[in-house]
């Protein structure tokens, strides 16, 4: 079965809890199965200014939906979280990224694999080692070897 990374953002209305609640919809995804989740990391805005923190968080899961019927259904729960797209990068309740599918590579204008920014993103990069140390991003070679290179950007993991 495929296999797909989904990270998780959100910074408004009580973070955390919007995080922990997406997870339980990840669990109920149609024709998939949740594998693993990472910790909840509170991190700092990357390009944006003046935001609150993040928490964030990368989800493993395997599935017999198509790229296009996965991504379709994570901009369902982000509706259902009430998420709101008054501008690009406008603070948010939850956003859901598809990071990888597989080893698929695709340019579309809807979806593009790998997520074009993940290897930058130290918010993204900390959760996905932590639940797949080997990752590799395809194109990009291995997600360790991008880590140091985001190490400035602050990120601290949460209890549990
Ligand atoms: N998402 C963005 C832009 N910047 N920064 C952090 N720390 N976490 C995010 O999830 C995030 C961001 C665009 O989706
Ligand atoms: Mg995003
Ligand atoms: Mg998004």
């Amino acid at each position: 079965m495929p296999l797909a990374f989904v990270a998780l953002g959100a910074n408004l209305a009580d973070p955390a809890h919007q995080i922990r609640a997406a997870l339980e919809s990840l669990s109920r995804l149609p024709d998939s199965r949740l594998l693993r989740v990472s910790s909840l990391y509170r991190t700092a805005p990357v390009g944006v200014a003046g935001q609150p923190d993040f928490i964030n968080a990368v989800a493993l899961v395997e599935t017999t939906l198509a790229p296009h019927e996965l991504l379709a259904a994570l901009f369902a729960i982000e509706a259902e979280f009430g998420r709101r797209r008054d501008y690009r990068n406008a603070p948010r309740t939850l956003d859901l990224d598809l990071l990888l599918y597989d080893e698929l590579v695709l340019d579309g204008t809807e979806l593009q694999l790998p997520h074009p920014r993940m290897h930058l993103r130290a918010f993204v990069l900390a959760p996905l080692l932590e639940i797949a140390p080997a990752c590799v991003i395809p194109g990009r070679g291995t997600a360790a070897a991008w880590r140091p290179a985001v190490s400035m950007q602050p990120i601290e993991k949460l209890a549990a």
